[in-house]
């Protein structure tokens, strides 16, 4: 069986999220696409022999469209999920599902309605081996109980329109959302320090910020967001455990030897550095569609993340810690 997609917003991940699907993901085909910028509907469309259609609404309830992806700009995301879950159809939605809590509440209403699942947010880093080998490492209780989580996040710039928010909700949300997969517990505080700025920044932005962030256990977590480091995609995690540490390696591409000695190309953005992160993601959320079951970072996992997004602003605003406010778990999600 082929799942046919019907994409809704595809900009820069939308594109790259279909030409793996349609060149290395087994089982899936993108079918129709929706945009509020009807060109790029119609030239996506072109380029892949898909259908346009004129609404999000009309994508997601066609009977030719088995399974729905969101990648529209976050503020966005919430009716059209709702939307895909009403129809009963299951909804990959880039992070964050949506950007207040409230919003998520709704999603996680919606879905609670259906009786199942059907919602997967794209937190990429959950899908890396690398990361996965990290949690295994945790799990197995070969580095003792966890006490400090070192993780960094680097870009070499920033588009044009990332505002001084996204330091926290657009970036650092991947650090939250690795965070709680890695350790297996929710962030309760969060606390934002600034450091001495970098001058390549844009005058309204922050940069770089540390921020950190506590489990409820007391696992101490630093993420460290750099958004303008002119040189590489620099994403590295290390946690330290009371026997050992472990941590991600040097993510080079490869190593060239020549007259200037070794050098290490590194990468430049997302799709490089989470290439097979991202191949994985999908080839496990289509089989899932498939097989009508779910796989991924759940409704909550997407509300507990906007939750310490909005936590760690609010903290950035007032210079002191914030509490994390969460609604009891409900139990499709236990
Ligand atoms: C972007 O939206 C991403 O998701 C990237 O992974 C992250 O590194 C970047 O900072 C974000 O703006």
């Amino acid at each position: 069986m082929v799942v046919r997609i019907g994409m809704i917003g595809p900009g820069g991940m939308g594109r790259a999220h279909i030409q793996r699907i349609h060149t290395q993901v087994p089982g899936g085909r993108v079918v129709a696409v929706t945009d509020v910028d009807t060109d790029n509907a119609k030239s996506v469309a072109a380029e892949h022999s898909a259908t346009v259609f004129p609404t999000a609404g009309e994508l997601i309830t066609s009977t030719d469209v088995d399974a729905v992806m969101i990648c529209s700009y976050g503020p966005a995301h919430a009716p059209d999920v709702i939307a895909a879950i009403e129809a009963g159809k299951p909804v990959f939605c880039e992070k964050p599902l949506a950007p207040t809590a409230a919003e998520c509440i709704a999603i996680m209403a919606a879905e609670q309605r259906a009786g199942r699942r059907l919602v997967t947010v794209g937190f990429m880093r959950r899908f890396e081996p690398s990361y996965r080998q990290l949690k295994a490492v945790l799990d197995a209780g070969q580095i003792g109980n966890p006490l400090i989580f070192h993780s960094r996040h680097r870009n070499p710039t920033v588009v044009p329109y990332y505002t001084r928010d996204m330091s926290i909700n657009d970036t650092a949300i991947h650090d939250i959302d690795i965070s709680r997969y890695l350790l297996g517990e929710e962030i309760v505080s969060a606390r934002v320090d600034v450091p001495r700025q970098t001058r390549a920044k844009a005058d309204h932005l922050q940069d770089p910020l540390v921020l950190i962030l506590t489990t409820r256990s007391g696992v101490w977590i630093d993420v460290e967001i750099f958004v303008n480091n002119g040189h590489a995609y620099d994403v590295q995690g290390e946690i330290v455990g009371e026997t050992g540490t472990v941590r991600l390696t040097d993510q080079n591409l490869i190593d060239h030897t020549g007259s200037a000695g070794r050098t290490h190309a590194l990468p430049m953005d997302h799709n490089q550095r989470f290439g097979s992160a991202f191949t994985v993601e999908l080839t496990e959320w289509i089989a899932a569609a498939a097989a009508g079951t779910h796989t991924g970072p759940t409704s909550w996992d997407g509300y507990a993340a906007a939750c310490v997004c909005d936590a760690a602003t609010r903290a950035r605003d007032s210079a002191g810690t914030v509490a994390v406010d969460l609604i009891e778990q409900p139990a499709l999600y236990a």
